[in-house]
């Protein structure tokens, strides 16, 4: 029972977003009634975005599922019954001990991403009962695995600038991002550096909202940022601007390096990217007279076939210029290795009866579920909503449409996915859990008190595998842990410096606590790269069949080779589907505050493009491909080059629209790291 009825209380904002603010509650008779910033937070000061300021549209959403459904009606319907917990836990239980007898524990698979970002929820509990269970591993490749990878292969250390710095640069290229949307904190650490004289870049394929706030934004063909990186590299190298001291001291491979770089000339970077060659001399010289710059590196230019390579390259820039050893200089892609947390201890995987179970990739899931030889009998999905995320939807959908597939969804809300479900759990929001929280931004880790009652029945991710893991008799000790346990547990990890001085205690003291960066001082003795230097050649990579030097290789749908969009016959735009503003993935999709905000689903195309098509403004559009078609309504601009086409939002099916971006996305992987390719997707377009 939580006794105060009213109030402020302190919370943490669990969406998957770098920023990981600090909230605040205000509390009437025991409901929430608004959501602020918590000013107190030493990062987020207070200012939180449109999506969370509406946060309780969701949390009180007529639409929530209140209590366990069991389907009635056929695949993909929506008809379901109300059930009680035991009965959906004793049917969950018995289909799964069915199941091992039968067909093995990997015949179960946990499908699950960061719906919500805490820890115990996510990475912990939940892991515990997979584990033990012995399902099939889930290899959760959806969002950044190609760029971290490519990172890492360069970098070696999961972490990069330290926001605070980054308000001492000269010099702020945002490659490949929208922070304004996606990073908002970040926005404001760059305005305090351009105060003080700073210029920001945009480098991205359309002029979203974070380009409109820069002062100078570049166009490019997607897919094609390591040709970009590499014609700055050849100018830093032609005219002197690189640190000979530092690459000497620091990074391998330089003299490969610039030896490499000759041949991407202005003239042919331009013919690849299509920047004009005077803009990347200047780029280049901005970059090298710059005393001080940061680079902060989307998702999105990572979402393609070459997208390992376009992070891995542009990675090298801050070593050509030294900009590590300057405060605030360098980059980032991820900081989430600063706060690496004891995972043997979170996710056991000691309790796993077959430590070398298979490992699906989430983003073939619709491939993973056509398997004949040792099917997938059970899916588990949880956090996520594959109907709509995963790439290739139509296959996604059916896989999750087979009759002799055993689906349960834990979810806040009736999504595309719960609707194949056989099984649909209540899910509580993380208002109403005790959770941890890190960020894979910021250097704060945070604590989250329930605040609120759970709605419902709900159940929160900790108490529902908790309950499982004890129904199914796996481990006591592991499925009877208090949260408060888990958060110590997790805490104590002396491998990890940073975390020095972080504890539960600290945390209900202090609340924010920040993770021990004096280690950082050490950064550049830290990274493990096999040469401990940063591999501007690897080695590694060329093990693992990858150029060993950054080398640009165009996507593999729609380009010549050569140039740009516009090559296939049949499909000759790019379709590009980032975020957008007030969802949070397809998040906020269905609740009808976010969906006002954002109007409607729309096709952002170029006018060249659309008067070649006979579309004006305000049309409906059929855009689509050889997987499938989405029905947008036209908004003819000149935000991209042409070739290129914008829909920006993970908007669910509808109310009978076809408005899912995956319906045309290929489920191909990228480069590196088994990631995602939704941005390399060809497509054509006709008015309805
Ligand atoms: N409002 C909001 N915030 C979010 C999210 C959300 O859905 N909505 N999602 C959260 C999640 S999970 C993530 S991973 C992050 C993602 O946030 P970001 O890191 O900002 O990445 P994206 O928004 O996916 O893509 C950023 C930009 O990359 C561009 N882009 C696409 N292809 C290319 C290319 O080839 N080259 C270049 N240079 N640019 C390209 C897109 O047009 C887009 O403008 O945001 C998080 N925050
Ligand atoms: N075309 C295209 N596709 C994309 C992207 C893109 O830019 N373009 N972005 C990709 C990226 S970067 C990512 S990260 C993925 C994101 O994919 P997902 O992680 O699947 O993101 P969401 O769609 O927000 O789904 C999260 C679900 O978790 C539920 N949830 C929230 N809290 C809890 C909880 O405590 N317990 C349980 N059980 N459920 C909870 C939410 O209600 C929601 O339905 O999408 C990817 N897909
Ligand atoms: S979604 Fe991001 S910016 Fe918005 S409140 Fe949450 S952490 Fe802050
Ligand atoms: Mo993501």
């Amino acid at each position: 029972m939580i006794e105060q009825k009213n109030g402020v209380f302190p919370a943490v904002c669990p969406l998957d977003c770098p920023d990981t603010c600090g909230l605040l509650l205000h509390k009437e008779d025991g409901k929430i009634t608004k959501v602020t910033g918590n000013p107190e937070h030493p990062v987020t000061q207070g200012a939180i975005c449109n999506k969370v300021r509406n946060m309780t549209e969701r949390i009180y959403h007529k639409e929530r599922i209140l209590y366990p459904l069991k389907r009635t009606g056929p695949k993909g319907s929506g008809q379901f019954s109300r059930i009680t917990w035991e009965e959906a836990v004793q049917e969950i239980a018995g289909r799964y001990q069915g199941l091992i007898e039968e067909y093995g524990p990997e015949s179960i698979l946990p499908y699950s991403f960061y719906g919500n970002m805490g820890i115990l929820s996510v990475d912990g509990m939940d892991r515990r009962f997979f584990n033990a269970l012995g399902a099939s591993k889930l290899d959760q490749a959806i969002c950044n695995s190609a760029g971290n990878a490519g990172w890492k292969y360069t970098m070696g250390f999961k972490g990069g600038t330290s926001p605070e710095d980054t308000e001492f640069a000269d010099l702020i290229i945002v490659w490949g991002g929208n922070l304004m949307s996606t990073n908002m904190h970040q926005v404001v650490y760059a305005e305090k550096a351009r105060k003080r004289g700073a210029k920001v870049v945009v480098i991205d394929v359309h002029k979203n909202r974070t380009a409109q706030w820069a002062d100078w934004f570049i166009p490019l063909y997607p897919g094609t940022d390591t040709a970009l990186a590499l014609g700055v590299m050849h100018i830093l190298f032609r005219d002197g601007w690189t640190d000979e001291a530092f690459m000497q001291r620091y990074t391998l491979g330089h003299e490969e390096l610039r030896e490499h770089v000759k041949n991407y000339t202005p003239d042919s970077v331009s013919a690849i990217t299509g920047v004009p060659a005077e803009d990347i001399e200047k780029l280049a010289r901005m970059y090298g007279e710059a005393a001080v710059s940061f680079i902060a590196i989307g998702n999105g230019l990572q979402h393609h076939d070459n997208g390992g390579m376009n992070v891995r390259s542009i990675a090298c820039l801050p070593a050509l210029t030294g900009q590590w050893l300057k405060k605030g200089g360098g980059a980032v892609k991820t900081n989430g290795g600063y706060n690496a947390m004891n995972s043997d201890y979170l996710e056991r995987p000691d309790l796993r009866p077959n430590p070398e179970a298979r490992t699906i990739n989430m983003n073939r899931i619709g491939e993973a579920l056509e398997m004949q030889e040792q099917p997938i009998k059970a899916v588990f999905v949880y956090c996520s909503n594959p109907l709509v995320v995963a790439p290739d939807t139509e296959r996604v959908q059916a896989g999750f449409a087979r009759e002799d597939l055993f689906t349960v969804v834990h979810d806040l809300f009736m999504t595309d996915t719960a609707k194949y479900a056989d099984i649909v759990l209540p899910a509580a929001s993380s208002f109403e859990t005790t959770e941890l929280f890190g960020s894979y931004w910021h250097h704060f880790v945070q604590l989250q008190e329930p605040v609120i009652e759970k709605i419902g029945e709900a159940k929160g991710n900790v108490e529902l595998f908790a309950m499982l893991g004890r129904a199914m008799e796996l481990d006591e000790h592991a499925f009877s842990e208090s949260e408060e346990d888990m958060i110590a547990g997790a805490l104590e990890f002396p491998e990890n410096p940073y975390l020095n001085g972080v504890t539960l205690e600290a945390l209900k003291e202090k609340r924010f606590v920040k993770l021990d960066m004096t280690a950082q001082a050490s950064y550049l003795d830290r990274l493990n790269t096999p040469s401990g230097k940063i591999e501007l050649y690897s080695l590694a990579m060329q093990e693992a069949g990858l150029p060993p030097l950054p080398e640009y290789v165009p996507l593999q749908e729609g380009y010549d080779g050569v140039s740009r969009p516009g090559q296939d016959e049949l499909y000759p735009l790019m379709f590009i589907s980032p975020p957008n503003h007030n969802f949070l993935n397809s998040t906020f999709a269905n609740v009808e505050k976010h969906q006002r905000l954002e109007k409607e689903p729309q096709l952002q195309i170029h006018p060249q493009d659309a008067s070649e098509r006979g579309i004006n403004e305000g049309d409906m559009v059929c855009i689509y491909n050889q997987r499938g078609q989405l029905e947008l309504k036209a908004l003819v601009t000149d935000k991209m080059l042409p070739g290129t086409v914008i829909s920006q939002g993970l908007w669910w099916d509808g109310k009978g629209g076809k408005q899912r971006a995956n319906a045309l996305t290929a489920d191909r992987l990228a480069d590196m790291g088994g990631g995602a390719t939704f941005f390399s997707t060809v497509a054509q377009v006709k008015r309805q």
